[in-house]
């Protein structure tokens, strides 16, 4: 044990907190990564169609995987630098074909995720699961789930029904839960004259889609509050999906925390989720300005996510998963941050005593509260964090980047 992690164990421990406890509870939390930061949302259909759905990726480094074994040797490369064990989170759009007869997103079956789940079950990850409603000819006038067309609902939902049998065999054949989350882009550039149509007709779509019970599938919708081209009117709202989750047991609201107003914030809707639902789903991302997905720093409102988190004992029942999509900077760094990033602010979270910092608040003694937090601002993470990086084998300092630049030069920019 390093002689900086035996001073922050003390210091800690003089205000109450137990380091070795905390780097225990971290250990424990998955974190789900998103396979699209690999190839920038391209999947494998080679349809060589535009990413639409009113999201965007810019930049051009070089290097992005352009199929299964591409994308899974760059996770890899990411795993390893990570701290834990933890589980990816998989398109519709990452089927893989290899010696099976091409399938429309309608008629994808698990069958086409097998290589996915060799992948996950030789690791002991976990998977999570999103049907593709976007990329795709049967987005009509950016329409999907709540489309007039009844031919595009109707392939929609079929999909978003695939999708959830695909999600019901990955958790059969791995034995672990799958969540299984729906979001759409249907909007609309400019003021609509009917708001409430296509909500009906989502709420429609989405009881067609969630009628079976299937089990372990934890269904999750995620809403929006605008998209690219989509600026005036998106129909996944907050309140609509949040209303349905709560109309019907079973599906959860993801909160995803580029997708809500500015001065909005997750981290207090987390807590409010909590009050009603066993599980709350996250996409964690930063908006820089907008819905921009810039990789996940660690500032303060992902600490205060990771607070509500840790702090109302919700470790196992909000699910973590990131959601960002960079190509300016190397594709496989990106995910490595983003992840240590959240597992930093989860163990800042853990290293504060939170009984003593809530009967502060319980007994108005407010300063004292302040006083408190602020001066736990410049305790000793990084010391208890290169420590865990250690017991995980893993670097707990910039040396993992020398991997990474490794990895650049020998196999990134040999690709094509
Ligand atoms: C888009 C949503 C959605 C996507 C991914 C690719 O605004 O955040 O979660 O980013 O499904
Ligand atoms: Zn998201």
């Amino acid at each position: 044990m390093n002689h900086a992690y035996e001073w922050a164990r003390e210091k800690y421990a003089a205000v109450g907190v137990d380091t070795e406890a905390a780097m225990h509870a971290l250990k424990s939390v998955p974190i789900s990564m998103h396979c699209w930061q690999g190839d920038d949302i391209t999947g494998f259909e080679n349809r060589g169609g535009a990413l639409t759905g009113g999201i965007q990726v810019t930049g051009d480094c070089p290097g992005k995987a352009r199929n299964f074994d591409e994308l899974t040797a760059d996770l890899d490369k990411a795993f390893a630098l990570i701290p834990g064990r933890h589980r990816v989170n998989l398109h519709a759009s990452y089927a893989v074909f290899d010696g099976l007869p091409a399938a429309d997103r309608d008629a994808l079956t698990v069958e086409h995720f097998a290589k996915w789940i060799g992948y996950a079950k030789e690791r002991g990850l976990g998977i999570d699961f999103n049907p593709t409603f976007f990329s795709h000819p049967m987005v009509k006038d950016n329409l999907t789930l709540s489309s007039p067309d009844d031919e595009v609902r109707a392939f929609w939902v079929r999909h978003g029904i695939a999708c959830r049998h695909i999600a019901a065999g990955i958790a059969a054949q791995l034995g672990k839960p799958v969540l299984n989350n729906v979001w759409i882009p249907d909007g609309y550039k400019d003021v609509p004259a009917d708001r409430l149509g296509p909500r009906l007709r989502l709420k429609k779509s989405l009881d067609e889609i969630f009628a079976e019970k299937l089990p372990g599938v934890i269904d999750c919708v995620e809403s929006k509050v605008f998209g690219i081209g989509l600026e005036s009117y998106t129909v996944g709202s907050g309140e609509f999906y949040l209303a349905y989750a709560a109309g019907h047991p079973g599906v959860y609201n993801l909160l995803d925390n580029g997708h809500y107003h500015p001065t909005e914030t997750v981290s207090d809707k987390i807590p409010s989720l909590l009050a009603y639902f066993d599980k709350v789903p996250l996409h964690v991302t930063r908006a820089v300005r907008w819905d921009s997905d810039h990789v996940v720093l660690l500032e303060d409102e992902v600490k205060e996510i990771a607070k509500e988190i840790v702090r109302n004992g919700a470790l196992e029942r909000v699910l973590i998963g990131l959601d960002f999509f960079d190509a300016s900077i190397n594709r496989v760094a990106a995910w490595v941050i983003g992840v240590r990033n959240m597992q930093k602010a989860l163990l800042t979270a853990l290293l504060m005593p939170w009984d003593t910092l809530k009967d502060l608040q319980d007994a108005a003694r407010m300063t004292e509260l302040m006083m408190l937090g602020e001066e736990l601002k410049t305790y000793p993470m990084g010391a208890v964090w290169e420590e865990f990086c250690a017991r995980n084998d893993v670097p707990g300092d910039p040396s993992w980047f020398d991997d990474v630049r490794r990895y650049e030069i020998d196999v990134l920019a040999r690709r094509g």
